[in-house]
């Protein structure tokens, strides 16, 4: 959609009633044009969630209330984004027990590998889900959030079971005789 990637990050903020089950949070402003996919998918099934920027380096005691009360005020999942130095994802697991799942950002000199070795190497005990980075991996964080609360929540398990089989019949029906359309034909980068 055009001007979504930049669109403010309060849009995300659809389901203030019903609480959130899901906390998208993110290190920068800046993650926001990644972090929007996670978004998009939990909105795309109904999921109440709600966005902000929390930085591990220039919040950390916005992260540690986040991350204390988190439980509390409902959430059942975190998502969590940061590039470069990706502290966020470690530090939210640390202080509470939800499922915190990590989205590497991809960062300007090193394109994401230092994100994703920050928050992939955790200590045994402290665990974060560690999905790919950028685009790909906050949609994937999205959709096993969806995977989590499905595990309670008939409806959204159907709801995912339709979604996966319309994804295989599409592909199954795909045909090589289109305009591939350059980098953004990727399933994994719409
Ligand atoms: C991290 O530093 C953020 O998650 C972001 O990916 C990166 C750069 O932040 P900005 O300088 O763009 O605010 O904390």
């Amino acid at each position: 959609m055009p001007g979504q990637r930049d669109g403010p990050i309060q849009d995300c903020a659809v389901s203030a009633s019903p609480a959130p089950l899901v906390g998208v949070v993110m290190g920068s402003r800046s993650d926001w044009a990644t972090l929007q996919r996670a978004a998009q998918i939990l909105e795309q099934f109904g999921v109440p969630h709600a966005c902000e920027v929390v930085s591990a380096h220039r919040t950390p005691e916005k992260l540690a209330e986040y991350a204390a009360g988190a439980a509390g005020r409902g959430l059942r999942v975190i998502i969590a984004g940061a590039g470069g130095a990706a502290h966020l994802p470690g530090m939210l697991a640390a202080q509470t027990h939800l499922p915190v799942l990590g989205v590497p950002v991809e960062s300007a000199v090193l394109r994401g590998v230092d994100s994703l070795l920050s928050i992939v190497q955790m200590p045994a005990g402290i665990p974060v889900g560690t999905l790919a980075i950028g685009p790909a991996g906050a949609a994937n964080a999205a959709l096993l959030a969806v995977s989590i609360l499905a595990l309670g929540d008939k409806t959204l398990r159907e709801k995912l079971v339709a979604y996966r089989a319309e994804q295989t019949n599409r592909v199954l029906a795909e045909r090589l005789d289109g305009d591939p359309n350059g980098w953004s034909a990727r399933p994994s980068e719409r």
